[in-house]
């Protein structure tokens, strides 16, 4: 297994990295897609190609849907559970063993600091093995029918399920996906984005390596129309796992509608961080920092908007600025404080947000330009930035800009900070900082998103379940309601007199 310094030493002498592999998997093993035309991968830090991957077919998507099928009923449904779990947990240990090779080739395709790629594989291991313990948990319920009768649920695996992976977090999102579909006994056919195609195709492998049957893990690379398309509208696939913009979701909505396929849509938000006047300073300014600038933004669940209370607004502010003018920006493998986004498209969408701000003459107290590593001259960066006091109304506070860029919100008071927290048409995730304990859980409650980070933003893993309301999609992940997407309820009522 090669450590980070060899493939740092590799990619620095050679500009790519020979372990990345070409080709989709499909039954157990690399397979000859049907054509031979090939995508450039980027590294957005340098701004340059570093890798080639297959541009899938709908051909390939078949042979990928029919070899999960065919796993699906011949093996995996009718694995024991136990031996289920055995596999998933050994596939958490390999995903260890290859934490270099994963974490590096993460932050090459997606550009992320590599602290935080380590974190992302680490939590993808942790996403297995917290799944193989649930794979013999699956438990159901008996009912009181009276004297005569009995009845019981069992919980059996929905199929094939096809997973849309997008940039942001590609082993994360896979992982999360992966994970509970197989120890629900279903099978895989996963399409992750084009610009950060390689370490789905690398878990496929370990997942393999780990024990899993030919067919119950397959990965097809390619664009979202080519691959991710027919892969949606397949009329073998039993349920869809989508994470994405809301645009393509509704796309993927409507296909589903054909058939009536089951899905889960996680398509994005616009998180407020509600930070009260009797909050503790530091625990809050190191929160929202976190909330907004880890992944340059690119989190579907970053606080991207700033709810602060009138009376400290203007010396909170004043603070992250000047906390935010000191992040280092530079190539992930440089381990930055903040890396760049992650294609030339996306930074143009980023920059377009902030053009149109300073034109309406928004208030811009730290960042707002694109930038560069200033070490290299490269990549596709954009400072971190805050806009001061933006109305309700304005793009800034409404839209997902996806980028290092915080909205602020002034709020007269708590109930002003809820009405705020919620005009919007987002609702995946919000943060709240206050030492009133009462309060807190009185704004939990009434804040419309799928999940409320109090006094830590991104408190808690792969426990706690995670999902949107609103434009933010439906459906959950993560904990054990993630797995009841992967499960069907058949109820069995019998007369046994
Ligand atoms: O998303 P798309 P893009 C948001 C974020 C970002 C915007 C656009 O605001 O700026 O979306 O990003 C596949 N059928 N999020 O263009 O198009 C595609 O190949 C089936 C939030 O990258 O939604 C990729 O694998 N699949 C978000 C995935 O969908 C299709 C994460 C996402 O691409 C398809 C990413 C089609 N017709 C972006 N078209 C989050 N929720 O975390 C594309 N795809």
């Amino acid at each position: 297994m090669s450590s980070a310094i060899d493939l740092l030493k590799e990619y620095a002498e050679t500009g790519t990295l020979k372990a990345l592999p070409l080709g989709h998997f499909i039954d157990g093993a690399f397979a000859q897609p049907s054509h031979n035309r090939t995508l450039e991968s980027f590294d957005p830090g340098r701004s340059m190609a570093f890798a080639r991957f297959t541009a899938g077919t709908a051909e390939d998507v078949d042979q990928a849907v029919m070899s999960s099928r065919a796993a699906f009923e011949t093996v995996w449904r009718d694995t024991a559970p136990v031996e289920r779990a055995r596999i998933l947990q050994k596939a958490s240990a390999l995903i260890l063993d290859n934490l270099d090779l994963l974490a590096v080739t993460e932050t090459l395709d997606s550009g992320k600091p590599l602290q935080e790629a380590l974190g992302d594989v680490r939590g993808a291991a942790r996403t297995f093995e917290y799944y193989a313990g649930a794979c013999d948990k699956l438990q159901g319920d008996s009912f009181p029918l009276g004297p005569d009768h009995i009845g019981y649920t069992i919980h059996e695996p929905v199929g094939v399920t096809a997973h849309i992976i997008p940039w942001n977090f590609p082993i994360s999102t896979a992982a999360r996906g992966f994970a509970p579909a197989l120890a629900a006994g279903c099978t895989v056919v996963a399409k992750p984005a084009e610009q950060t195609p390689f370490t789905a195709l690398l878990l496929a492998r370990i997942l393999s390596d780990a024990g899993l049957p030919d067919g119950v893990c397959n990965v097809v690379t390619g664009t979202g129309r080519e691959t991710g398309a027919p892969l949606t509208a397949h009329t073998d696939v039993d349920h869809i796992t989508f994470t994405g913009s809301v645009q393509t979701g509704r796309t993927v909505m409507k296909t589903a509608a054909e058939e009536i396929t089951r899905v889960v849509l996680e398509l994005g938000g616009k998180s407020p961080v509600v930070v009260l006047a009797d909050c503790d300073r530091e625990q809050a300014l190191t929160g929202v920092l976190g909330a907004i600038y880890e992944n340059a933004g690119q989190i579907c669940s970053a606080g991207s908007r700033l709810v602060i209370e009138k009376s400290i607004h203007e010396q909170f502010v004043g603070d992250l600025a000047a906390r935010v003018n000191a992040l280092t920006l530079g190539h992930g493998l440089e381990k930055p404080d903040v890396g760049p986004v992650n294609s030339a498209g996306h930074l143009a969408k980023v920059a377009g947000f902030i053009d149109r701000a300073r034109e309406r003459g928004a208030n811009i107290v730290a960042g707002g330009s694109v930038t560069h590593d200033p070490a290299t001259g490269k990549g596709w960066f954009f400072e971190p930035t805050i806009v001061d006091a933006v109305a309700a109304d304005d793009e800034l506070a409404q839209d997902e800009i996806f980028g290092p860029v915080l909205t602020v919100q002034v709020a007269d008071d708590a109930d002003h900070a809820l009405e705020l927290a919620n005009d919007c048409q987002y609702g995946l995730v919000a943060g709240i900082y206050t030492s009133n304990f009462a309060r807190a859980h009185q704004l939990a409650r009434r804040i419309d998103a799928g999940q409320i980070y109090i006094n830590e933003y991104f408190a808690g893993g792969v426990e706690v379940p995670f999902g949107g309301n609103k434009k933010s999609g439906f459906g959950r992940e993560k904990g054990l309601e993630g797995l009841k997407s992967y499960c069907k309820t058949k109820s069995i009522a019998a007369r046994i007199t």
